[in-house]
């Protein structure tokens, strides 16, 4: 009776084991691949959008496919081409120090293209540079009529195109693009000419500047590059306001 008994609770225990140890090893190997899987899809679908810039359609596709055992298969592939996205956040002050750079980066004046000198100048080579600094007031006219006046301080566009960023004999056209992606284009005689207007001051002749300060206040560098393109009228009614184009990024001569 007793080893009977015995055998029973033996046989019982064994069967308990059996089924705790059977069913704590099947859920953690799916919570495992569950917990990595949907941590590989997340991390994917962030990186894919910082990164590749592709839309949520493509990256929600392997979320659809979270149970099918095909999928994981392909992640360490996207891994791979994610790698510094991924270091970025896996370290914050790593990230905040190439937010930091970038954002220097972002605030120095690109000029590019037909010229012998690549420029990259940041606000304070661009003040430094004495010999072709212009302040004056400028008119200005919008499309709607709106009129103004508004003192400025910068340095002259042609000297910094001639002088600093030595351009091309054969330079023909100046582009001028802001981090919005607004732009204007000018001609070489457009850029060279000194005697724009005010059409309510007959003794004004004005360059076209790159201002960093208008009326007595520098602009706010937080608020983007703090270069604007001023340029005064070429007869009266010119709507010339337009054609301030602010947060200039770059300048590329054609
Ligand atoms: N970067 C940038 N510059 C720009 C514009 C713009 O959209 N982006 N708009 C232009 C237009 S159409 C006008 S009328 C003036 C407006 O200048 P304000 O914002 O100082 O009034 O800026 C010009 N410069
Ligand atoms: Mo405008």
């Amino acid at each position: 009776m007793p080893s009977k008994s015995k055998r029973i609770l033996a046989l019982i225990l064994l069967l308990g084991i059996l089924m705790l140890g059977g069913c704590t090893s099947k859920e953690n190997t799916e919570q495992s691949v569950d917990v990595s899987t949907q941590t590989e899809n997340t991390k994917s679908k962030d990186e894919d959008i910082k990164v590749n810039g592709e839309d949520d359609s493509a990256s929600n596709i392997p979320e659809e496919e979270i149970s099918q055992e095909s999928k994981p298969i392909q992640a360490p592939e996207k891994q791979e081409n994610n790698d510094i996205a991924k270091t970025n956040s896996a370290e914050p002050s790593l990230a905040e120090a190439q937010k930091i750079e970038e954002k220097v980066e972002a605030n120095t004046l690109k000029i590019q293209g037909n010229i012998a000198n690549k420029l990259n100048l940041t606000l304070a080579e661009l003040k430094s540079m004495n010999d072709i600094i212009f302040e004056d007031e400028f008119y200005s006219l919008n499309s709607f009529g709106t009129t103004g006046h508004t003192l400025f301080k910068g340095v002259k566009l042609w000297s910094l195109l001639e002088q600093k960023a030595k351009i091309s004999p054969n330079a023909s056209k100046i582009t001028l693009i802001a981090t919005d992606g607004y732009s204007m284009e000018f001609t070489v005689n457009q850029v060279k000419k000194l005697d724009y207007i005010d059409e309510t001051n007959p003794n004004k002749k004005l360059p076209m500047i790159i201002a960093w300060e208008e009326n007595g206040i520098e602009y706010d560098v937080a608020d983007g590059p703090p270069y604007k393109l001023i340029v005064g009228q070429k007869e009266a009614g010119d709507v010339n306001k337009p054609q301030w184009v602010s947060n200039i990024d770059r300048i590329i001569v054609e």
